[in-house]
């Protein structure tokens, strides 16, 4: 099979993944861009849960909170790497949808990304990622974004320069 074939292949996969998503109704309150992204516009398309502009610590631990128990499938109460990426994939996914966007080299990019995360996040390196570790990071990224210090995240953080930023998530 040539890797054009290949290619073909996948996308049509994932446009019927695609179409399956959206006859299942997506919920169209909720942060806007759920996925993928970096800087303060991707933080507030995550977090911004009532989109007001500004995401307050309680939005935040509340989206993260939810994300984690929705990515736990099998309520052990720890994540393996199926799991957490499986939930990234799934808001992915619906971003993609959103932005009438097919599948391409930054989708996949993105899974390879979040993969990448797993093996950071998972310190032990024991397949098992705890909340106690997801409110470890969520306590950083959350601090990283907040750069003026005052507890929320807004339009008055100044950005902070790339190499600074917190990648975890
Ligand atoms: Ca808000
Ligand atoms: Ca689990
Ligand atoms: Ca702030």
């Amino acid at each position: 099979m040539n890797p054009f074939t290949t290619r073909a292949l996948a996308a049509a996969a994932m446009a019927a993944l695609l179409s399956a998503c959206a006859s299942g109704g997506a919920p169209a309150a909720g942060p806007a861009a759920p996925a993928g992204g970096h800087g303060q516009t991707a933080f507030m398309g995550s977090y911004d849960a009532n989109r007001d502009g500004v995401v307050t610590r309680a939005e935040y631990d509340a989206i993260r909170l939810q994300r984690f128990r929705d990515a736990d499938t099998n309520k052990d109460g720890v994540l393996s790497e199926a799991e957490y990426v499986a939930e990234f994939e799934g808001r992915l996914k619906r971003q993609y949808f959103d932005q009438g966007r097919q599948p391409d080299a930054a989708y996949e990019n993105s899974i390879k990304q979040a993969k990448v995360r797993y093996a950071i996040v998972n310190r032990a390196r024991d397949g098992r990622f705890t909340r106690a570790e997801d409110e470890a990071i969520a306590d950083k990224t959350f601090k990283a974004a907040d750069t003026n210090g005052d507890g929320r995240v807004d339009s008055n953080d100044p950005p902070r320069p790339r190499e600074a930023r917190n990648d975890a998530d």
